[in-house]
């Protein structure tokens, strides 16, 4: 069944020039971007968007991190999206990452680690409305 994903390109990989390379990976693994969007976190939007992760002691730096750039956030679409996504970008620490995952070519560091992928089908439902309303998805 066809279902949704969410995505971010974090600030590492459009600072390093990985952003096109990305989304190349991204569609050529069979996914159908139906929304799109560059932009900037407030620390204050960053914060509300790991609110999740308040209580980790990586949370203060995480939340810096997120809005110290610009990123690009995307809605996907696949079957099996969230799982599919997930296995795409690979482990959260670039180290532990499978080699060809877009975390093991592109990421620098577990924080730094080139791209967000939703957890669940549910989060990824939350997070695609933190950014987009219904009329910019196509
Ligand atoms: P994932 O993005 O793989 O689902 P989560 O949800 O556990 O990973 O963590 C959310 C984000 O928090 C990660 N993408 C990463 O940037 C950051 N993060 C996770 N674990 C650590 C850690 N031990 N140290 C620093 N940052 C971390």
């Amino acid at each position: 069944m066809s279902t949704l994903t969410f995505t971010m390109l974090k600030p590492d990989a459009v600072s390093n020039g990985y952003a096109g390379k990305i989304i190349n990976d991204i569609t050529e693994a069979g996914f159908k971007i139906v929304a799109l969007k560059y932009t900037k976190l407030s620390p204050e939007m960053a914060g509300r968007f790991y609110a999740v992760h308040k209580e980790r002691g990586f949370y203060n730096d995480l939340v810096s991190y997120m809005s110290s750039g610009p990123i690009y956030v995307a809605v996907l679409q696949k079957d099996n999206a969230v799982a599919d996504f997930r296995t795409l970008i690979g482990a959260t620490d670039p180290k532990k990452a499978e080699a060809g995952t877009i975390r093991a070519k592109y990421a620098k560091s577990i924080e730094a680690n080139a791209v967000h992928g939703s957890d669940s089908d549910e989060n990824a439902n939350i997070e695609a409305n933190f950014f987009f309303t219904q009329f910019e998805r196509f």
